[in-house]
């Protein structure tokens, strides 16, 4: 009896699931949330999870990627920087035996090599972000793009959804004037946007923000000039965090459209599923809504993030 005791305690040990997630950095607030989201709830399923930040710098990101499968970990979790570059180290751990799961980002790979992608629909959000643009421009037309980190899925898609949504409404004068690249960052954003308003002066209308925070950088730039934003200029992006749904229901961001970093439960259900001989979808999408003047408020309360 001591013995299958003993023999229980040591399965029940084991069973412990070790998970390496490769995290892209600490950009921005909608990162800091999903990090804590995946962290806690591998917490609450009792799971040893092996955290990197990346710090946005793509070698790091494989080195911890080859330190998991080293350590034969029993699933990887990735948000892959950016889109290209991933198939040697994930024919290693396709080789090694050992599952990934692809959250937030997308990559551009063979699909057998990954069990699963969990994320937002980045086509979508850019669609939803040019479509609410054209139904509440007015006399608007002149817009500028700040652009999130180059090479990553969400840039990529945000940048290919809005230009070819706008491209439907060129003999209305929509028109993306400059676009400038700002890594999702707040202090980037600011610094694009003054160095835009040197540039390009009294002739931006329309700020598109591929997040929140550069969006918010570039509101405080807007006012170090003297103009009103979400007034003279119109200024709307993507995330729908805290601050930035503050910042519609106090006028000067005009919409965002929500992508939710939330999905830790997700994550860690299919890590789940995938260790202990489940299968998962090959893709789930989080549901993504618009926030404007017409419902901020009343969101408020509730915002996790
Ligand atoms: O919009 C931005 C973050 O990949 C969806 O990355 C994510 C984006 C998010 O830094 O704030």
């Amino acid at each position: 009896l001591v013995a299958a005791f003993a023999l229980l305690a040591c399965t029940v040990s084991q069973a412990k699931l070790t998970v390496g997630f490769a995290q892209t950095g600490s950009e921005s607030v909608w990162r800091a949330a999903n990090s804590e989201s995946i962290k806690s709830e591998a917490e609450k399923q009792g799971i040893d999870l092996r955290f990197v930040d990346a710090q946005s710098n793509v070698d790091n990101q494989m080195k911890a990627l080859r330190s998991f499968i080293a350590d034969q970990v029993d699933a990887i979790v990735l948000a892959p920087l950016v889109v290209s570059g991933w198939e040697a180290v994930l024919q290693d751990a396709k080789a090694a035996g050992i599952p990934v799961i692809i959250m937030d980002r997308k990559i551009v790979a063979d699909p057998s090599l990954y069990a699963t992608f969990i994320g937002s629909d980045f086509f979508k959000e850019g669609q939803m972000a040019a479509e609410w643009i054209l139904a509440h421009a007015d006399q608007k037309r002149k817009i500028v793009e700040l652009q999130g980190e180059p090479g990553s899925s969400a840039a990529n898609e945000r940048q290919r959804a809005f230009a070819s949504t706008m491209a439907t409404h060129t003999s209305d004068g929509f028109r993306i004037v400059a676009r400038k690249v700002a890594n999702f960052r707040r202090d980037q954003g600011r610094q694009a946007m003054a160095e835009l308003l040197t540039t390009h002066g009294s002739d931006i209308e329309i700020v598109f923000a591929h997040n929140d925070d550069m969006a918010l950088g570039a509101i405080e730039a807007i006012e170090a000039v003297g103009r009103s934003p979400g007034r003279d200029i119109m200024v709307v992006s993507i995330d729908a965090i805290k601050t930035a749904v503050e910042a519609v229901a106090s006028g000067k961001l005009n919409c965002t459209v929500e992508c939710n970093p939330l999905f830790g439960p997700k994550v860690i259900e299919a890590v789940v599923r995938l260790t202990s001989g489940g299968t998962v979808m090959k893709e789930t999408f989080n549901k993504d809504i618009v926030i404007d003047a017409s419902n901020a408020a009343q969101l408020l309360p509730s915002r996790q993030y």
